[in-house]
């Protein structure tokens, strides 16, 4: 495309991500999807008149684009096969195993990366019409691991951000990618690629350096600023750095401190017989989040007596997640029968010691989820970040509970101050942590969430945002 043949866009800012931030209904009809990508973003956004490049949510849907109160919306279609091979498929049984160290195995069919090619290719054109001259285009994520170096070929005029939202792998791992030069390459495309973690950011360094041809720095990578650099072989440099994701902390904070949410928590707590200890999981139903770990050593000790199955509940939310992946019927089945073991040997008739819910839980329900909570379990085999982790804290206003978290998550990295870190792999540290939570003393409980909640509530998404944008070169 020559850029005298097409007049560029007008939209100074593009956001690029698999999803809109609205979700096109089967009737024609949209619904806000409020994650905390889109909270984040949707103010800068609109501030400058900019544009969200993303797929509506409905296979084979062709929207027009529109204006939504001052935001673009730049519907990308995708057919029912395409969904199959580059969603399903690529992204979630090729890439999202192997970024998450294998713990289920990648799956390699050249079909599916092949539709992965074609529907980036179609973000990237989508997204060369909506950007003006000179504009800063951001890239959300695993799923458009091309688009940075399809955009670069179709505008080089642009600047261009990327964030993966997930692990990047040790390159010993990635190098099973039949194209991982490609995928690589991809990336190299931007002028800025963020990780959740510095050990992420390393990873994709030493990755560039060796699987193509361009060259990498030594320099410390650190999440308050300090970036490495990979020169490509066109001569660009490109930054690499850490921005740990995080929460809207404050929203969360005041949430958490309405009337309704403390008396919603309070009939929580009297619905489930009003136990001495509350413990909370809440996940996607996804076999990264080791929800079998939790399952399997909350059963332990309640077999070892070291907790009271009289005393003690767990509730377990799991959103459906996936459910045309393979990996993800049959992980449904286990934990769904491991609860019922669980229940079936330590429950009394109408008093259950693990409450399952396989459902979406409104935002406010969830809030009052976290205040009814002693202690939150987060145990990821491994997660990019593990967001659950944050909003628990953001929402402990009366400053104590308890988190067990993975240290394989990248929240480990900033919460292992007040946190009972364990290695999920290690089933007698995540009981010997289950118990020490759930009998923690008060002083204890507040000194440890005291640590947690400085560091939510200083860093909360927002900061994020800011924060890579600037690197970016967009300023306030
Ligand atoms: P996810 O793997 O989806 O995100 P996570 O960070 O925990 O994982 O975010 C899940 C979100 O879904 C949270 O906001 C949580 O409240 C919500 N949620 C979970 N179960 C729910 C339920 N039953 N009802 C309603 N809401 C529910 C990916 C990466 C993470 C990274 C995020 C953001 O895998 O590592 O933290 O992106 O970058």
């Amino acid at each position: 495309m020559s850029r005298t043949e097409d007049a560029p866009g007008s939209s100074e800012l593009v956001v690029v991500a698999n999803r809109l931030p609205l979700d096109l209904d089967e009737e024609g009809g949209w619904s806000r999807s409020p994650g905390g990508l889109v909270t984040a973003l949707e103010p800068t956004l609109r501030a400058r008149g900019g544009t969200w490049v993303g797929w509506p949510g409905v296979a084979d849907a062709e929207p027009a684009p529109f204006d939504d109160d001052g935001m673009g919306i730049r519907p990308v279609p995708i057919t029912a096969d395409e969904l199959a091979a580059y969603y399903e498929g690529f992204s979630n049984a090729t890439l999202w195993p192997l970024y998450h160290d294998v713990v289920a195995t990648p799956r390699f069919e050249r079909s599916w990366w092949e539709a992965y090619a074609r529907v980036n290719e179609r973000f990237a054109d989508a997204t060369a019409e909506a950007a003006a001259e000179g504009a800063t285009v951001w890239v959300q994520d695993y799923q458009l691991q091309l688009v940075p170096r399809l955009l670069r070929d179709r505008r080089p005029d642009l600047r261009i951000g990327f964030f993966l939202h997930i692990p990047f792998p040790p390159v010993e791992l990635f190098a099973q990618l039949p194209w991982r030069r490609t995928a690589v390459e991809g990336l190299l495309g931007a002028d800025v690629v963020g990780f959740q973690t510095v050990g992420s950011a390393e990873n994709f360094r030493r990755a560039a350096a060796r699987l193509t041809e361009a060259g990498a720095d030594d320099a410390a990578i650190t999440v308050d600023g300090g970036a490495g650099h990979v020169t490509a072989p066109d001569g660009r440099t490109i930054t690499v750095g850490a921005h740990p994701i995080s929460v809207d902390a404050g929203d969360l904070d005041a949430m958490a401190r309405e009337d309704a949410t403390t008396q919603r928590a309070k009939a929580l707590r009297h619905e489930l017989g009003d136990p001495r200890t509350v413990l909370l999981g809440v996940d996607r139903l996804d076999y990264t989040k080791g929800i079998d770990v939790r399952l399997r050593a909350f059963a332990d000790v309640l077999a070892d007596g070291r907790l009271d199955a009289g005393e003690t509940v767990l509730i377990q939310v799991a959103t459906p997640s996936r459910e045309r992946v393979e990996h993800y019927a049959e992980m449904r089945d286990d934990i769904e029968l491991t609860v019922g073991r669980i229940n079936g040997e330590h429950a009394s008739i109408g008093n259950p010691v693990i409450h399952y819910v396989h459902q979406p839980v409104p935002r406010d329900d969830l809030v009052s989820f976290y205040r009814a909570a002693d202690v939150m379990l987060v145990t990821p085999y491994r997660d990019g970040m593990n967001l659950v982790a944050k909003e628990y804290v953001a929402s402990r206003t009366d400053g104590d509970g308890a988190l067990v978290l993975s240290e394989f998550t990248g929240a480990a990295d900033e919460l292992a101050p007040g946190a009972y870190l364990v290695n999920p792999h290690d089933l007698g540290a995540v009981g010997d942590a289950i118990v020490e939570a759930a009998s923690q003393d008060p002083d204890e409980a507040r000194r440890r969430m005291g640590l947690l909640r400085e560091q939510v509530l200083e860093h909360d998404v927002e900061r994020w945002a800011a924060g890579f944008l600037e690197v970016l070169g967009v300023g306030d």
